[in-house]
């Protein structure tokens, strides 16, 4: 009998085995670009000039390999390759970009591009007729000149402009998009350039910038969140978020599991809790920690602004969804006296008197800030479940950089990790994760690593004036993923056409 047993044993076990690499029915795959990084086109027609082309003309040297946006990936020309590639693949979703400055030139609404209208048009247009959502970022880091010269984001007026313009995308796209996400990365826009001044606008304002421009991003979205459920929501239908750049943050030791929640609110909080928290406004500690790095920095008071009771009522609640990129994660632990910290937010974490770490067994990649920890990105999911409640949480970035080449096994390996620990979050932690974006169809302008690391499902040619793309080994797995609606692919799964 002990054989039968067995047989049935393992016939059990391979049924659960099956059953558990499934994605709950329902769950949609899509993959991601952006638009500086992609659309290239940076004078055609009436565009006007954001803060990345001006960032990388006058600085070219803060990008790796000296290069630029000015064409990357051509989108701009080469848009019906990208909805093939979309297509291919078996997309439920394509997550773009809108360009501020290629709708409204001066950034303000007083004139509409035609021209820029016309390419957005053509792209969800060719989108929808093949069947595939379209999930739109109406603000991902190229902001309008004329607006920046103004002061930016640290401009509180900022706010009513992003208003302004939310109201023209949810006019002219709203009908089709039924997706959006305001603001892509609010840390990245504000701590990364304002403490690192290595993004554009290129501009350093450390223990300043980063605080204002934090809470006037919120605003921000705010506004635009009300204005869509007041105004579009009806008529519409659709759902709006933002994407926030969540860094997973653990304790390096027993010890440090108060300094770990509290960089944990530091770095996620910051943007999420006035926004997701039933109670709104900053989170815990962070408001008397900031002010506590502030005084000893030799300032006379707090330069982290408080909000209103009427600002926190208008920012509480802002959501229909919450959004997460993910890539890596850090070990925190108290920095020694004298150590050298940098700066947030793939630094150290200097108002907390915080070193980051990474662990041993963490691979690393092909780029300075990336280490691979599958496990963060459920352990990441299980806090914004116990922090903010049972939302919906979709993914809104994964995926991770090599080197040129179409065999990228270790792209491979990434997917198949980290969407198993998705798996894990949905049917062991109850977390309710209904979307998964893979950053990024296809390789592009990678801000300050210009075209050095890839990250893409498609290869792209940059030497050939058309970019051609070629499909990579994983884009063929993820197009497996997609067709069979589990992570058990067929093991011919490189079969399957794609051009
Ligand atoms: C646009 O920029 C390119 C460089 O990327 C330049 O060669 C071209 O002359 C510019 N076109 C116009 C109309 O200014
Ligand atoms: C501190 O770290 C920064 C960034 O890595 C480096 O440029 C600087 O030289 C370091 N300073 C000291 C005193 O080690
Ligand atoms: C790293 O080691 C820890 C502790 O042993 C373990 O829980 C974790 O699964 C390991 N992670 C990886 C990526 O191997
Ligand atoms: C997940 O969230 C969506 C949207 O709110 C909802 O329709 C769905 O029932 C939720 N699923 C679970 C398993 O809670
Ligand atoms: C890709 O590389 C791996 C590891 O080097 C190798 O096992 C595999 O055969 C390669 N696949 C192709 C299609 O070249
Ligand atoms: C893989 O092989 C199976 C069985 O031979 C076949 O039915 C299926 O069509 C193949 N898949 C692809 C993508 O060619
Ligand atoms: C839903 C689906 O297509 N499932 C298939 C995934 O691949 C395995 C292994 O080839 C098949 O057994 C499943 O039927």
């Amino acid at each position: 009998m002990a054989w039968l047993l067995a047989v049935v044993l393992s016939a059990v076990a391979a049924g659960c085995y099956a059953k558990d690499l499934d994605f709950p029915a329902g769950f949609k795959f899509g993959a991601a670009t952006a638009s500086y990084q992609v659309e290239g086109a940076w004078n055609v027609s009436d565009k006007g000039v954001n803060i990345w082309d001006k960032f990388v003309h006058d600085n070219p040297s803060v990008i790796k390999d000296l290069s630029n946006g000015d064409v990357a990936c051509d989108s701009y020309h080469n848009w019906e390759r990208d909805i093939e590639m979309a297509a291919e693949l078996g997309l439920d979703y394509y997550r773009l970009s809108l360009s501020w400055a290629r709708i409204l030139p001066t950034g303000l609404p007083n004139k509409i591009s035609e021209d820029g209208v016309k390419y957005y048009n053509n792209l969800i247009d060719g989108l929808v007729a093949k069947g595939i959502d379209c999930m739109v970022t109406i603000y991902h880091w190229d902001l309008p000149l004329p607006l920046q010269e103004l002061g930016g984001w640290t401009n509180p007026l900022i706010a009513d402009w992003f208003e302004d313009y939310a109201r023209v995308v949810y006019t002219l796209f709203g009908d089709r998009v039924k997706l959006w996400l305001t603001i892509n990365e609010p840390i990245v826009v504000c701590d990364a350039t304002y403490n690192s001044g290595v993004t554009a606008p290129g501009y350093l304002s450390p223990d300043l910038g980063a605080y204002i421009c934090n809470k006037h991003v919120l605003l921000a979205h705010a506004k635009a969140w009300r204005l869509y459920d007041k105004e579009f929501r009806s008529k519409f239908n659709g759902r709006v978020s933002l994407a926030n750049h969540l860094l997973w943050i653990e304790a390096a030791s027993d010890k440090y599991e108060d300094l770990a929640e509290l960089a944990r609110q530091n770095a996620v909080g910051r943007y999420s809790h006035p926004i997701f928290s039933k109670e709104g406004g900053w989170p815990p500690g962070i408001e008397e920690a900031i002010a506590k790095a502030c005084i000893e920095k030799g300032y006379p008071k707090s330069n982290f602004p408080s909000f209103t009771l009427e600002e926190i009522e208008l920012v509480r609640g802002t959501y229909d969804y919450y959004g997460m990129n993910h890539y890596t994660s850090r070990l925190i632990r108290d920095a020694l006296p004298g150590e050298n910290l940098t700066v947030w937010p793939f630094g150290d974490c200097p108002d907390l008197h915080g070193k980051m770490e990474t662990a041993e067994n963490w691979s690393e990649s092909v780029v300075y800030w990336f280490y691979l920890n599958p496990e963060g990105i459920r352990k990441q999911m299980a806090w914004l479940k116990q922090q903010y409640g049972d939302l919906e949480i979709m993914i809104t970035e994964n995926g991770m950089p090599t080197y040129a080449g179409l065999n990228d096994t270790t792209r491979i390996d990434f997917y198949k990790s980290y969407l198993e620990q998705v798996l894990l979050s949905i049917k062991e932690d109850g977390v309710n994760v209904t979307h998964y974006t893979a950053w990024t169809l296809m390789d592009n302008f990678e801000w300050g690593d210009g075209y050095t690391t890839k990250f893409g499902l498609y290869e792209v040619d940059f030497e050939d004036p058309k970019r051609t793309r070629t499909p990579r080994e994983s884009a063929y797995y993820y197009a497996s993923i997609i067709k069979n609606h589990s992570l058990d692919v067929p093991a011919n799964y490189t079969d399957i056409t794609l051009s």
